[in-house]
């Protein structure tokens, strides 16, 4: 039987399992990237395991997230990522330089190459063929020290694209087809991969907007084959010798099949508040826009832009409408400035952002009380943009721009006229905004320098016997980390900073839970089904920690939050029988007997309901490895000890 592009890749980096689907395996990591909001406490954890130099064949530090600068803290958190890099090997990409993954994917990726990023669309890179995928900051450290990286063998769903997309509809629609075929949960422990005579139509950037926004399936990653197309990105970018044909065996069995048609797909865009909350843009035509943003690592190449540009080129932006553009990186913005595009958006009354994520993590333009905003991005939850009752859609760029221009949702066929941006020959290549890393003999003389908003990785200790807590929380379905951990320009900030960040905890769902929890000293939060969803902060599991939880007790949870729980050393529990979710209140007294031979059994943990009288059996499915780590404490505890 033939393998699949995404198991080829695999099989070429395992070191650990076999790849049976739904097992454990352990790959080799080629690449890292982080972020400056996750990549904090990644090099503080680095740090902590006390390795000198990386061990990957190339790690990059990415400056994007936290670029607002309200206070000393974001400045001086940039401060010690680029001295900590400088030291120990890492590249690091400076603000104003771009987004990780738009960035990453011009001057790094390489396809057949594993990539893990402390972000959760670290998957863009599957747009050129890499295996890449986003994990938690502790696991990036491993990585970066040479450990290998452990996901579950994932099921494998073919999504065949036939025919060719019409004019003004976009790869922003086809993911969103996607996504309201599957549902924001219907891609966990699955890889996406893209095949069939479709694909050929998609350029490397129109791939990486899918594989970006593969992300919201909650999908372990997506991938593209590696063609004639990657080639021609490649030798635009200079990369040619990066090139290698990747693709499926002829015969490759995959778990699920899904075909869409491009040629009938229509333009799209998920209401709030969720992704998968997917309409067709002529249902909810005419609706009153307030504001529009382009930009984010989903639609902010220079061809997402060029088109932008055009449609705006000589009119104005309707009265009733802010329009804010972020351009993905700091090569697209000045390829738009040389060839005189910006000045296009400029004149057209677009509000011009730095490169950066920007409004796409509430860092600034957050809308209007009730307003209704456009975005290019790829998450809508709620309260994310920063004003609590806006209501954010997803739409593609092409649906942005006309609809900036009418002040309403608007169908952008309407505007088709033939034009059609051509991929540039040669992209404009300066990497004068990436520092390399200080060479081995020149390393000990630099020194890394700490700002006094950055406090030390929460330290733990082994598990306890027996556990005694309390309910803490109870909260519903499809909690996203923006529920768990916000983000945002007040909170962000804080990332470096857990006893100070903990005070946000949760306060979206109930402003009294940080305060509720440290008084319990020792509590179990309880949830629903794909608890954890979304982004890929640790955060969502260190302030819980932080904060005395002991326990998470769901229906089901995201992938990467799972693990990060396990990494913090917080016991994953799944209800045996969802109706028991009934059967916790707020405030229950839970005890858990002799946890630790529970966990080392593996047949499932037994929480006994004190406060109702009733026994709660749950699932705690972990692997050895993973069964170490909780038992240890997490897997700092675990890494150092080993
Ligand atoms: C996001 O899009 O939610 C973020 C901000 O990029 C996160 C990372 C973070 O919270 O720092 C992600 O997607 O992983
Ligand atoms: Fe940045 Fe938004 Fe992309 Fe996250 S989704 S990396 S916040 S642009």
């Amino acid at each position: 039987m033939g393998l699949t592009l995404a198991e080829k890749i695999i099989k070429a980096h395992l070191v650990n399992g076999e790849m049976t689907k739904g097992t454990d395996i352990g790959i080799r990591i080629d690449q890292t990237l982080t972020q400056d909001a996750t990549g904090t406490m990644a090099y503080l954890e680095f740090e902590a395991m006390g390795i000198d130099r990386v061990r990957t064949e190339r790690s990059v530090a990415y400056i994007d997230h936290n670029t607002l600068q309200t206070g000393f803290e974001n400045a001086d958190d940039h401060r010690f990522i680029q001295t900590v890099c400088k030291k120990h090997g890492i590249y690091f990409s400076r603000p104003g330089n771009g987004i990780c993954h738009q960035v990453h994917l011009e001057r790094f990726g390489i396809p057949g190459k594993t990539l893990i990023g402390s972000d959760s669309h670290t998957p863009t890179g599957g747009g050129i063929g890499m295996l890449a995928i986003g994990a938690g900051g502790l696991d990036v450290a491993v990585a970066m020290g040479g450990g290998e990286y452990y996901i579950t063998m994932p099921k494998i769903v073919n999504v065949e694209l036939k025919g060719e997309l019409q004019e003004n509809v976009s790869a922003k629609d086809i993911i969103l087809e996607v996504l309201r075929i599957m549902s924001v949960k219907g891609g966990v422990g699955k890889i996406i991969e893209y095949t069939g005579e479709g694909i050929k139509t998609l350029t490397v950037p129109q791939r990486a907007t899918i594989t970006n926004m593969g992300a919201e399936l909650g999908a372990t990653t997506s991938i593209f084959p590696s063609d004639e197309n990657t080639l021609e990105f490649l030798k635009a970018q200079d990369r040619a010798d990066a090139y290698t044909e990747l693709k499926a065996d002829d015969d490759a069995e995959y778990d699920e099949h899904i075909v869409i048609d491009l040629s009938t797909l229509k333009p799209l865009a998920a209401c709030p508040h969720s992704p998968d909350a997917v309409k067709s843009v002529e249902e909810l035509e005419g609706m009153v826009v307030n504001q529009v943003c382009i930009g984010s690592c989903t639609n902010s190449s220079y061809t997402d832009l060029m088109k932008v540009a055009h449609i705006l080129k000589g009119k104005t932006v309707a009265d009733g409408v802010s329009l804010a553009i972020a351009p993905g990186s700091k090569q697209v913005l000045n390829m738009l400035a040389q060839n005189g595009a910006l000045s296009d958006l400029i004149d057209a009354g677009a509000r011009i952002l730095e490169s950066a994520c920007g409004p796409c993590i509430g860092m600034g333009q957050s809308p209007n009380s009730k307003g209704v905003s456009l975005r290019t991005f790829n998450r809508n939850f709620l309260g994310r943009s920063g004003t609590k009752d806006a209501e954010i859609y997803l739409v593609s760029p092409e649906v942005a721009a006309v609809s900036a221009l009418t002040g309403m949702m608007t169908d952008p066929r309407k505007f088709a006229d033939g034009y059609k941006v051509d991929m540039p020959e040669h992209f404009l290549i300066n990497d004068n905004m990436i520092i390399e890393p200080a060479s081995v003999d020149e390393m000990d003389k630099i020194e890394v320098l700490r700002g006094p908003n950055i406090k030390e990785f929460p330290k733990t200790t082994a598990l306890s016997e027996n556990i005694s807590a309390s309910c803490s929380l109870k909260v519903e379905d499809n909690i996203t980390t923006d529920h768990i951990m916000p983000a945002g320009a007040k909170i962000l900030p804080l990332r470096s900073n857990i006893p100070a960040i903990s005070e946000y905890c949760f306060t979206v769902c109930d402003s009294e839970f940080p305060k509720r929890a440290k008084e319990l000293g020792s509590s179990i939060i309880v949830g629903g089904s794909n608890y954890g969803q979304g982004s890929s902060r640790e955060h969502a599991a260190l302030a819980p920690l932080y904060l005395g939880v002991k326990a998470v007790l769901v229906k089901s949870f995201a992938r990467i939050h799972r693990a990060n729980l396990i990494n913090a050393g917080i016991i994953p529990l799944e209800f045996a029988d969802e109706n028991d979710y009934n059967n916790i209140d707020l405030g229950d007294n839970l005890y858990i007997e002799n946890i630790r031979g529970q966990i080392e059994t593996g047949n499932g943990i037994t929480i006994i309901n004190k406060s109702k009288n009733v026994e709660i059996k749950t699932n705690c499915a972990l692997t050895e490895r993973q069964k170490d780590i909780i038992l240890a404490g997490g897997l700092l505890n675990y890494t150092m000890s080993k």
